[in-house]
């Protein structure tokens, strides 16, 4: 029966670090308590969000923290990632908001994970804008003073590969440019972000500091030449670009010109050493040079002019949100980076991993997680050094452009009453967990 998975799930060491993840605009609500960020700009327009919804009120979660803390109690995680939304930091009151969270958190015993950065930018600051990274190191100092007696574990960006993508070169997510290869200054600038704030949480006394990038193997569609240069270009991309000057100080091959400005002379502050280093995997990608479109990306259609298309990966189950199951994917990403950066790799989370299924007796996610946990193991076990695992999410919330039509939760969440309903595979996690500390 598939919910006695999780017991057969083979042993991690102790003090491996299981967790869930969240992030800030896509749960708290309260947005009359805070500043605007791009994101409420960017919803309050027409035709952004499938639903047409906005994340004013989500899940609630700003006046229901201590119920969510509560599930997370029950549920018996270590770590909890939440973000630290800085339009409400610059709001009267807004830090202590966090304050609660991360009194309350440790109070259950549950690690606080912060993530510094996780996409809801203040509506007046621009990612083009160079001086938006010296601002964030600012806010990090801010944060890190207010919260760094009780929190060890701090994470500067979530997934500047998706935010330079989604939000400054297609325009699908906030603020909903569509710049294509000029939006790499966005990235850039975000890359100078993450080393800046890496110095601000260091002065204040933090030693346990990461990113969270999203990563995945990268498939050509074929043997064909076009396609595999296709493939390559996507795989520098998505992977290469983000991973590098964090972890090597250096862009891939023919990039920095791309990336605006001083990008050569920042290599140094953006490689201010991690601790550990966050992937957040969902599947991988299969690409090949453009041919009839150039297909979808989580379900958005690929602009024409970008040189590469995204392929359908045949013959596997796919997700509500038609992305495929491909679990080994994980043990190839993560074995895939400990041999591309060998010692110049810190320690890894899987920061994210995750899927979205409707419905509370959620056999399918339980079946997605169990075969991911045990891909993970695998990659341990041909040596790459994986310390913990964190589900996205806890709860079903606001799903950036899906709205709320996407549930990745393992707690559902019924948005007209705010009840939570822990699913299937928050009791089967809840297994897994005691079994591994049997
Ligand atoms: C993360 O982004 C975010 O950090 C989080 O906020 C979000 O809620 C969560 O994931 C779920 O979406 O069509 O098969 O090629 C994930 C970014 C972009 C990863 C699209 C998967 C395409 C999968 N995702 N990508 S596929």
């Amino acid at each position: 029966m598939a919910t006695d998975a999780g017991t057969e799930i083979p042993r991690f060491p102790a003090g491996f670090l299981w967790g869930v993840s969240t992030s800030a605009h896509q749960i708290e609500g309260a947005a009359d308590l805070r500043e605007p960020s791009v994101w409420d700009v960017f919803t309050a327009g027409p035709g952004r969000v499938r639903d047409g919804s906005t994340a004013a009120v989500a899940c609630d979660h700003y006046h229901r923290y201590a119920e969510d803390v509560a599930l997370l109690a029950d549920l018996g995680v270590d770590a909890y990632r939440f973000s630290v939304s800085w339009p409400r930091v610059n709001s009267p009151g807004g830090l202590d908001f966090y304050d609660r969270l991360v009194d309350e958190l440790c109070a259950a015993g549950v690690r606080p994970v912060p993530t510094l950065f996780h996409w809801d930018l203040p509506a007046a600051l621009d990612w083009l804008e160079r001086d938006t990274a010296y601002r964030f190191a600012d806010h990090v100092s801010v944060v890190a003073d207010r919260l760094g007696d009780r929190v060890a574990t701090w994470i500067t960006l979530n997934e500047p590969a998706e935010h330079t993508l989604l939000g400054h070169a297609i325009g699908a997510h906030a603020p909903g440019r569509r710049l294509l290869f000029d939006a790499l200054p966005a990235a850039h600038h975000q890359l100078l972000a993450h080393g800046l704030a890496v110095r601000a949480l260091r002065a204040a006394g933090a030693a346990d500091i990461g990113i969270a990038n999203s990563h995945g193997p990268v498939w050509p569609a074929s043997g064909d030449p076009a396609d595999l240069a296709a493939a390559d270009l996507y795989d520098t991309l998505l992977n290469r670009l983000f991973a590098e000057p964090v972890l090597l100080g250096a862009y891939p091959e023919g990039m920095a010109e791309l990336m605006g400005g001083n990008a050569a002379e920042d290599l140094e502050v953006i490689a201010g050493p991690v601790d550990w280093y966050g992937v957040n995997y969902y599947a991988p990608s299969r690409v090949g040079a453009p041919g009839d479109g150039n297909g979808e990306y989580g379900g958005l259609e690929l602009p024409a002019e970008l040189p590469f298309s995204v392929r359908e990966i045949e013959g596997r189950p796919v997700t509500d949100f038609g992305w495929p199951v491909v679990p080994e994917g994980l043990t190839e990403l993560l074995t895939g980076l400990r041999d591309r950066y060998g010692d110049r790799l810190p320690p890894v989370l899987v920061t994210e991993n995750g899927c979205s299924y409707e419905g509370v007796d959620d056999q399918d996610r339980i079946a997605y997680l169990d075969a991911h946990i045990r891909a993970v193991h695998t990659a341990r076990a041909a040596g790459a050094d994986v310390r913990g695992y964190f589900v996205w999410s806890l709860l079903d919330n606001f799903e950036w452009a899906e709205g709320y039509t996407r549930r990745f939760g393992l707690v559902h969440v019924d948005y007209a009453t705010q009840t939570r309903t822990p699913k299937a595979s928050y009791h089967w996690y809840r297994e897994v967990l005691r079994a591994q500390r049997r």
